[in-house]
């Protein structure tokens, strides 16, 4: 992490009074891990943060800084707020992808969570962590790592959920909480989905298809897709999995992952999407038909070359 940058961020995150704190739509454990355990400290420290869930038509009239966790674009934030005239003054994220769209772009692909990156910040400023913060930032960690699997859970992260722990997270707990609390719609949608299953290129990928009346037939709501793609990524000698829901418009969204082999951040970079080497999407606001075959056909070509 760089520290004279770190230092900018935390001054400029000290000196505000009524922080806005932003996150990406369809918030994952990691969007609200960190938004909350910021919330917290900013609060525990006498700032009167305000955390932005539904997106306003403006930025809070009181609102003194506008900070965006998680996120890496700002159309991900919310497309009104590309709008606002305020530019976003601290970002603070983990995406690789991120081209840094704010006047203080704290980016740190190296931790594997933005939950990471703010724990980092916290210990420098010396900034009290509390066992509520620890939670939410163990709570990001966690999840944004798939509980400590992914490529990129090192030493520093364990290191970090270890500090977590100490100041009052609890593990099991948490995976309680996040892993062990499925409600009956969310599994239904997952049933449904999982009868998708389409396996390609020699059975080195697969994917999975949401179609709209999924959600009429689970009862299940948008973010109850979360994690359903790992069904597939743990097929023994997959590469690629790929999940494409497709909207009541016409759209597609894409979640991709790659067990290490293939890079699927430039995959969707290719295509207008982004994220990490091993998770990444895209979307799409129309053709979602003919962009599904695009994807398939460059995750096709993307493990060919693997072959060769
Ligand atoms: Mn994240």
């Amino acid at each position: 992490m760089d520290k004279a940058l770190a230092q900018k961020v935390i001054d400029r995150i000290a000196s505000a009074k009524s922080p806005a704190l932003f996150t990406h739509l369809r918030p994952d454990g990691d969007a609200f891990g960190s938004l909350l355990g910021l919330a917290h400290v900013l609060k525990d420290r006498g700032q009167n943060p305000s955390l932005v869930q539904d997106v306003p038509d403006q930025l809070p009239s009181e609102a003194d800084l506008f900070v965006v966790l998680d996120t890496s674009t700002r159309e991900r934030v919310g497309k009104k707020t590309t709008d606002w005239k305020k530019p976003v003054d601290v970002v603070i994220d983990h995406h690789v992808s991120n081209p840094g769209f704010g006047t203080l772009n704290l980016i740190v692909p190296e931790i594997p969570a933005t939950a990471g990156v703010l724990y980092r910040l916290f210990e420098m400023a010396g900034w009290k962590v509390s066992p509520a913060t620890a939670t939410c930032l163990y709570a990001g960690l966690s999840t944004d790592t798939g509980s400590f699997r992914y490529r990129g859970t090192d030493a520093q992260t364990l290191r970090i959920a270890a500090s977590l722990v100490d100041l009052g997270a609890d593990p099991s707990d948490i995976a309680k909480h996040c892993y062990l609390s499925v409600t009956p719609q969310r599994y239904q949608l997952k049933k449904l989905t999982i009868e998708t299953l389409s396996l390609k290129d020699n059975k080195k990928s697969g994917f999975l298809t949401i179609f709209p009346d999924f959600y009429s037939k689970s009862g299940a709501k948008s973010e109850d897709t979360e994690g359903i793609i790992e069904e597939v990524t743990c097929i023994q000698g997959l590469e690629v999995a790929s999940l494409f829901e497709f909207g009541p418009e016409g759209g597609l969204r894409v979640s991709l992952r790659s067990k290490g082999r293939v890079d699927v951040n430039a995959i969707a970079s290719s295509l207008g999407g982004g994220g990490h080497r091993a998770a990444a999407g895209i979307r799409f606001p129309k053709d979602g038909e003919k962009n599904r075959d695009r994807v398939l056909a460059a995750i096709s070509k993307a493990i060919s070359a693997l072959e060769d």
